[in-house]
């Protein structure tokens, strides 16, 4: 028996695909071209598959989408054979489920891991990209599909000193494979968005001493996770067609009903009761999907967010720490909310405390440990959870080089400009799965990167039955798409936040809103239909 671990031989003619990326997106990728009878390649900077789970092995990591909604559709075998063992899925469990898929569908053989796409360019004379490794090899493909992922590439908070710090320096993006022991430990947390959230509790119970250092507070909802019982799971597996079916057609991916009403209509005590019943069942979506308005108006928006301060004062007992932990300055869901597991709670325990950044802002991280305007904190550890430049971030360190030369740095220096979020003019056969411009970090990242996979594999084989050589967005079609998210988001609250969906995180990034506020199930209706009007907003040769 063949060992089908082994790389497929010979690159010698163009591949039909070079994909970059084997996180959810790329292995899919690779599945569904190779079904159309296409050849294709997975080039995977990490030593190992799994993207977003390969490398954030921090304490806590979890999903926050259920597990039977946080997965693959695309295989019935699949979705009734696997048991997951928890309501949201701990990073392990995924890494096992994605290491599965690879196995049960033959990946690994095409996979290339440890291999770092540093540039890519398209010859225009023999429409290929031919792309270059960190090794400094080149290979060639018809297609680049690039898989990079939204949430990839680590940011480093802007601090000075971090280097001479003399203790163990971690980033919750590039946690060490071995794990870290935080026992009888004095340990420093930066940053409180869902990695920051989710760490904290588990570091709280084994450090010593645990000070979590808050620029922003942000608003954090029960996960309410629990062990998956057999007759739950039986049930899920069941609803599976009319789950997925929902779930493609809804707002965020995730089966659930559409909110009918405006905030603002009921009676208030009907809405606290609506509030209540989604806190207490748990999950992200439910309370700004719980109202039409809670995302669009300031009013209705301000009803959720004060009954989540609400809560975050009942839970947390010293008021000073209560204060500095109610979320303010933003409006509820404009910055991605955190749902954790005993968040609040944990700053009950002894030797737990935060540390308001905008009353005593970090001066420099010293040899000792954080030296704020106010003291000098004493740390063995200092953890980053400090985020990512997102979704433009992976696609941009590449050097993407399309026709007659043009980067892609260059071209988004002013801001990304996709079509449809799926490849950019001037960059002929190259595609971006959940790509800027389309609904990605808005939803359940599963469903959007399955519709992405099956429109890009449709597209190329579609290419293929034409005998054409080469698609690209019209500038006309990505003008008007661009704009078209821009002023969507512009319709929402989403704009008032400093966040990542923003690039507001990242100094020097173009303050441009990323993902399409559309919804997953109106985005993919409009995507299909331009590949049923012949890739309307296209230029195919
Ligand atoms: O990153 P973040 P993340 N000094 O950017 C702070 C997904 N995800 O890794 O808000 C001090 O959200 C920064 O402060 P501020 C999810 O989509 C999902 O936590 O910019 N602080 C913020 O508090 C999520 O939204 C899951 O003022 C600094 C924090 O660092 C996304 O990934 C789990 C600073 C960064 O928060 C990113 O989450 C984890 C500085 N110089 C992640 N620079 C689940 O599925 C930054 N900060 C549950």
């Amino acid at each position: 028996m063949p060992d089908v671990r082994t790389p497929s031989p010979s690159l010698s003619t163009p591949l039909d695909a070079l994909i970059v990326g084997a996180g959810f997106a790329g292995l899919y990728m690779l599945h569904r071209l190779r079904g159309l009878g296409l050849r294709a390649r997975v080039f995977e900077a990490g030593s190992g598959i799994g993207g977003t789970w390969f490398w954030n092995r921090y304490p806590g990591a979890r999903c926050d989408v259920e597990s039977i909604d946080y997965s693959y559709s695309f295989s019935p075998e699949l979705e009734q054979e696997w048991e997951w063992t928890h309501r949201y899925p701990g990073q392990a469990e995924i890494l096992r489920y994605i290491e599965s898929v690879a196995d049960r569908f033959d990946l690994h053989r095409d996979i290339r891991t440890g291999t770092r796409v540093t540039a890519a360019a398209f010859d225009g004379a023999e429409a290929v990209w031919r792309v270059r490794t960190a090794d400094g090899a080149d290979t060639a493909a018809r297609h680049l599909i690039m898989a990079t992922g939204c949430l990839s590439v680590p940011k480093a908070p802007e601090i000075d000193g971090l280097d001479r710090f003399g203790g163990r320096l971690l980033h919750t993006a590039r946690w060490p494979h071995e794990g870290a022991d935080f026992t009888g430990r004095r340990v420093a947390v930066i940053g409180t968005g869902s990695s920051g959230v989710q760490s904290v509790p588990v570091i709280a119970g084994q450090a010593a001493a645990l000070t979590v250092f808050q620029r922003t507070a942000n608003f954090s909802l029960p996960a309410r996770n629990a062990p998956l019982s057999a007759e739950a799971l039986a049930e899920a597996r069941r609803g599976y067609p009319e789950r997925r079916r929902l779930a493609r057609a809804s707002h965020t991916g995730v089966p659930m009903p559409e909110p009918q009403a405006s905030a603002l209509e009921v009676p208030a005590a009907e809405r606290e009761a609506a509030y209540r019943r989604h806190w207490e069942r748990g999950g992200l979506f439910g309370i700004f999907r719980s109202y039409t308005d809670v995302l669009t108006d300031a009013e209705a928006n301000r009803t959720a967010a004060d009954f989540i301060r609400e809560r975050v004062r009942e839970a947390v007992a010293d008021p000073r720490a209560a204060e500095a932990l109610t979320p303010r300055g933003h409006p509820f869901g404009t910055k991605r909310p955190c749902l954790d597991t005993g968040y609040y709670q944990a700053f009950n325990r002894d030797g737990v405390d935060v540390v308001d950044l905008r009353a005593e802002p970090i001066e420099r991280v010293t040899r000792e440990g954080v030296r704020t305007s106010a003291r000098e904190y004493p740390f063995d550890d200092i953890v980053l959870a400090t985020g990512f430049d997102a979704m433009t971030g992976a696609l941009t360190a590449v050097d993407l080089r399309g026709r007659g030369g043009t980067g892609l740095r260059g071209a988004w220096a002013g801001g990304w400009r996709t079509y449809l979020g799926l490849g950019m003019a001037g960059f002929p056969n190259l595609f971006t799965v959940t790509g800027p411009g389309s609904p990605s970090v808005l939803s359940n990242m599963l469903v959007s990167i399955e519709q992405h996979v099956e429109w890009i594999g449709d597209c190329i084989a579609a290419l293929r039955d034409r005998g054409a050589a080469v698609i690209e967005p019209t500038p006309q079609a990505q003008e008007a798409w661009t704009a078209h998210v821009g002023e969507a988001a512009e319709a929402t609250l989403f704009p008032r936040a400093d966040s990542w969906y923003l690039g507001a995180n990242v100094p020097g990034k173009p303050r441009v809103f990323m993902p399409y506020v559309g919804g997953v199930g109106p985005y993919r209706e409009l995507c299909t239909q331009v590949a049923e009007d012949g890739y309307a907003g296209f230029a195919i040769a």
